[in-house]
């Protein structure tokens, strides 16, 4: 396990590929490459996701709720792959699941929210402030979609598309052929 990066040529369009893995010890490094980030595809095991989808819902938000990934409104492709396990979900199935649980995680995260807040406010009738201020404002761009709504990824500013891919079936067969059109369109933006 370890960062991977190359120059590539995808549909005749040069890329700078990194592979980062999804374990949650590469959280700070998967932030700074999301920095300079102009398209992500985010993998995920379609045989597994169903049992893992609390940590994968919590690294999608992270990916998601990245301050580069909202400004510049980057591109992301939720490849559901290993589509040849007889346990695989759908892309649609997978798209519910993950709606369904980023929605309660964002509940969670706005309770924590809502704490720091009362801290700050507390603290600001005590007269010592700013740099509470700075941090809840920070916390509250990390909300995903819309208050009062329940998370779908339509709602998002940035494009998210979901495909079923699997890397055993080769090439054309498998959906990689998709994956590098996408890449291509995503970087010609
Ligand atoms: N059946 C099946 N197995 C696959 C497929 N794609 C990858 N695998 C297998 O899944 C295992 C993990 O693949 P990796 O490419 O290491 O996965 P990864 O996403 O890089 O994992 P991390 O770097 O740990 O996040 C390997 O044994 C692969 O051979 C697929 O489409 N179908
Ligand atoms: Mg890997």
């Amino acid at each position: 396990m370890g960062i991977n990066a190359a120059d590539a040529f995808i549909d005749e369009t040069q890329a700078y590929l990194v592979d980062v893995p999804g374990h949650q010890k590469y959280r700070y490094d998967r932030d700074t490459q999301l920095q300079a980030a102009r398209a992500v595809v985010f993998v995920v095991d379609s045989a597994a996701v169903s049992q893992d989808i609390r940590p994968t819902a919590e690294t999608l938000y992270d990916v998601l709720a990245n301050r580069n990934m909202q400004t510049s409104e980057c591109p992301v492709l939720v490849l559901c792959n290993k589509q040849d396990d007889p346990m695989a979900l759908s892309n649609a199935r997978i798209k519910e699941l993950l709606e369904e649980e980023i929605d309660s995680l964002r509940t969670s995260r706005q309770a924590g929210l809502d704490s720091l807040r009362g801290d700050s406010l507390g603290a600001a009738g005590a007269g010592a402030h700013g740099d509470d201020d700075a941090a809840v404002e920070e916390k509250m761009q990390d909300f995903l979609g819309f208050d009062g709504k329940r998370f779908c990824f339509e709602d998002l500013s940035q494009p998210v598309q979901f495909n079923e891919s699997s890397m055993v079936l080769g090439h054309d067969a498998g959906g990689l052929e998709l994956v590098e059109r996408w890449i291509a369109d995503a970087l010609h933006q």
